[in-house]
């Protein structure tokens, strides 16, 4: 595996490329045109610059993350064929400049949900929570304003404050989308992208839905185990593959984590890993938690097995983080607790290898 960082460029990111090629063990991030909205084609000249950026700081674009769909592809409208047609551009534009996993999801309207971006946990960190109690009684788009509130002056992915005013007209257009409606759009798209994706030589990586359960009534497809393998028979190739999310997978407790990674990865279709924990207080009520295992409620020593055991080549990188030591930044993106996650659990992966050697020499 290949440890990395999100990195959302240095006009929306606090944390410094410098600042992330002193965390030890970290070889490269992954990156995003941030400012571009869903839908349009990325220039090739932005994809270089941004390179460029990254290797001059030392370090790797391991990919990117994400290239976001455009609602019209998931409602499946008459445009969703021209976004469609610019989404394959864009592959080709970044595998003009050598990239080669591609991140993204298929949630409907809202991106990850949570119902407060800086919960005080018991050391006086504080963190992203959720809370389905919260979820049943407030309108999204109220939400949608209190997150933009809440969120340190900084943009959040899925709820740029321009989306506002759509939000309604959104909802209103999914009043009649189903599951079943959803998965053809999804199949749909995959079948038009994913050839380019073999062509371009990109990893297309879905990212599950974040929580892995229906939010206002939307459908959501990423779910389970049942659902990846339904995904990723859609079609048929190893450039459709997945991210693991241990966080958002994992608020689900009949999701058994190690036990997807070893079943999608032994096929070789999880191309990019998400990991961190998460602590479920209920059904549905969860904190994002230190990395560390006694923390949370996912056992991270049998995640990273896991990835080790099915020999995981790709980029991993520490998901969120929580806000320690005073630090203020982009909720879940901070620098120092994702810092500390990523040296556990290089730390964990060193332990492994080094006892997997040990027991094999004896
Ligand atoms: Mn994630």
């Amino acid at each position: 595996m290949k440890m990395t960082f999100r990195w959302y460029g240095s006009k929306h990111d606090k944390v410094t490329l410098k600042q992330i090629r002193q965390i030890p063990g970290l070889i490269g991030v992954i990156s995003t045109l941030y400012d571009i909205p869903a839908g349009e084609v990325w220039p090739v000249e932005r994809i270089r610059a941004l390179k460029d950026e990254i290797e001059s700081a030392g370090l790797t674009l391991e990919g990117i993350e994400s290239v976001n769909v455009h609602e019209d592809i998931k409602l499946g409208t008459p445009e969703a064929e021209k976004y469609i047609e610019n989404y394959k551009q864009t592959l080709r534009n970044l595998a003009e400049c050598g990239v080669k996993l591609v991140c993204y999801n298929f949630m409907p309207v809202f991106d990850w949900t949570r119902t407060d971006l800086a919960k005080i946990l018991e050391d006086g960190s504080n963190t992203l929570s959720y809370d389905e109690d919260v979820i049943r009684k407030i309108d999204p788009a109220k939400m949608f304003e209190e997150v933009n509130n809440n969120s340190n002056g900084y943009v959040l992915p899925g709820w740029e404050p321009e989306r506002l005013g759509e939000i309604k007209r959104l909802l209103e257009l999914y009043s009649d989308m189903t599951e079943e409606k959803l998965w053809k759009n999804l199949e749909n798209f995959l079948k038009e992208v994913i050839p380019v994706a073999e062509e371009c030589d990109i990893k297309m990586a879905i990212h599950p839905d974040d929580p892995p359960w229906s939010v206002f009534g939307l459908p959501r497809l990423i779910t389970s185990k049942e659902n990846l393998e339904r995904f990723i028979n859609l079609v048929d190739s190893p450039y459709n593959g997945l991210t693991i999310c241990t966080g958002s997978l994992g608020v689900d407790p009949n999701n058994n984590i190690p036990e997807i990674i070893r079943y999608f990865g032994s096929k070789g279709r999880i191309h990019f890993a998400h990991v961190r924990n998460v602590k479920i207080h209920e059904p549905r009520k969860f904190d994002e938690v230190a990395h560390k295992s006694e923390y949370g409620s996912l056992d991270m020593f049998e995640i990273m097995k896991a990835f080790y055991d099915v020999k995981f080549e790709g980029p991993i990188r520490p998901d969120h983080g929580r806000m320690i030591w005073d630090e203020e930044g982009r909720p879940g993106y901070g620098l120092y607790d994702r810092a500390l996650g990523a040296v556990y659990l290089n730390g964990l992966w060193e332990a492994i290898s080094k006892m997997d050697k040990l027991n094999n020499k004896n």
